[in-house]
């Protein structure tokens, strides 16, 4: 690791301590180094609050003078909800700035960087930025395509199982997988089920961490007809919002007993396979929800693997061999007649947890 990739490690870093906090925001973090001291850190902690760069350059003060700065994501050149961090840089007297990525929010898009070269600061982008790209890819799928990130999340066994052929599914992996749903479950703005799974399980979809700070996600409810059971624990809003989302069209009396019960209720078209994914999506990010863990069941994992809707993998696998022609599988939906039909996709990586295999995969590209 050269010297400028340690101190965007470390600033990448910073910015990771923050996941799940900033949405919508990015994760960013700055570290300023000068002679070979680390004058200054910042992360940015929660959208509101200042930018990565003011916490460190506050660190920083006078030191600033002559050192390098590091950021995981290009200084902003917009006034938003804070003023411009490019400014802030430009009058600090450093004087050299090292980007990992150029901003991909179209208000910045390489004006932070062009005004910061304009004033003859020597910078420079790309250090670390596949990095910084992994660490932000929720901020920029939002940033490009006004539509949440969605994670798929499924548990099999290692013959890729997800139930009996009953339903029972209590439970395919242990105790330490099962908290490491809890973590993304709390860094995500909504997780969605489909009202199948709902009927079926009665989940309240919360998150329950050990360490007790775990914030919980809206939950989002797929329904077309709404048939939601009067009683299910996802109808009390006291514990966490619901966002219900139906088929435009169902009588409105329902609409209204749900409203009462204080749940969002979401109306989109229908098409013969089912609600429009990419219209719901749509719509939910207009109503601010940045990432999506989906959950199940099978059908709903269907739509949106077969919408193109999914952006990553996260599965687990379970050393158990259930077997049965009848046990249920994490995908269902139509039946390809050929393996190319498959979907490709990319291992990111494979890891231990507890008993469990967690492995990430991103759809493949191109
Ligand atoms: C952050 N934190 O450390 C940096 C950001 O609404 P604002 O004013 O907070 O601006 C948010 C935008 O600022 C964000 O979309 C990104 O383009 C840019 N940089 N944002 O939240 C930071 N450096
Ligand atoms: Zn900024």
């Amino acid at each position: 690791m050269t010297a400028d990739e340690k101190y965007m490690q470390l600033a990448l870093d910073l910015a990771a301590s923050a996941r799940g906090n900033t949405n919508p925001n990015p994760l960013v973090g700055a570290v300023i180094v000068k002679d070979g001291v680390i004058v200054g850190t910042g992360l940015h902690r929660k959208a509101g609050e200042p930018h990565a760069e003011v916490h460190a350059f506050r660190m920083a003060g006078e030191h600033a003078q002559g050192a390098t700065v590091y950021v995981t994501l290009e200084p902003c050149s917009h006034y938003g909800k804070t003023p411009p961090c490019a400014n802030l840089v430009k009058d600090s007297g450093v004087s050299r700035v090292v980007v990992a990525m150029q901003d991909p929010n179209p208000s910045v898009a390489g004006r932070g960087i062009q005004l910061l070269r304009d004033a003859g600061i020597e910078v420079e982008v790309g250090v670390l930025e596949e990095q910084s790209r992994r660490l932000n890819e929720r901020f920029i799928h939002n940033m490009l395509t006004k539509r949440p990130f969605v994670l798929a999340k499924y548990a099999m066994t290692l013959d890729g199982k997800i139930a009996a052929h009953t339903g029972h599914s209590k439970w395919v992996t242990g105790e330490v997988a099962r908290e490491d749903v809890h973590h993304i479950r709390h860094e995500v703005d909504g997780i969605l089920v489909g009202v199948g799974t709902v009927i079926a399980d009665n989940p309240s979809l919360t998150t329950r961490l050990k360490q007790g700070y775990g914030k919980n996600p809206v939950r989002i409810i797929m329904d077309s007809l709404l048939r939601i059971p009067p009683h299910a624990h996802v109808l009390n809003i006291e514990q966490a919002k619901t966002i219900i989302v139906c088929s435009k069209g169902v009588e409105q009396e329902k609409i209204t007993a749900l409203e009462k019960k204080g749940v969002t209720v979401l109306p989109v078209s229908r098409e013969r396979e089912g609600l429009v994914i990419d219209e719901m999506l749509e719509k939910l990010y207009q109503l601010g929800i940045t990432d999506i863990l989906v959950e199940g069941g099978s059908a709903v994992n269907a739509s949106f693997l077969q919408n193109g809707a999914i952006n990553k993998y996260v599965i687990y696998v379970a050393p158990k061999v259930l077997g049965g022609r009848l046990s249920l599988t994490p995908i269902a939906g139509h039946s390809p007649t050929s393996m190319e039909e498959a979907w490709d996709v990319e291992f990111d990586s494979f890891d231990k947890v507890g008993q469990d295999l967690r492995i990430i995969a991103y759809p493949k590209k191109g």
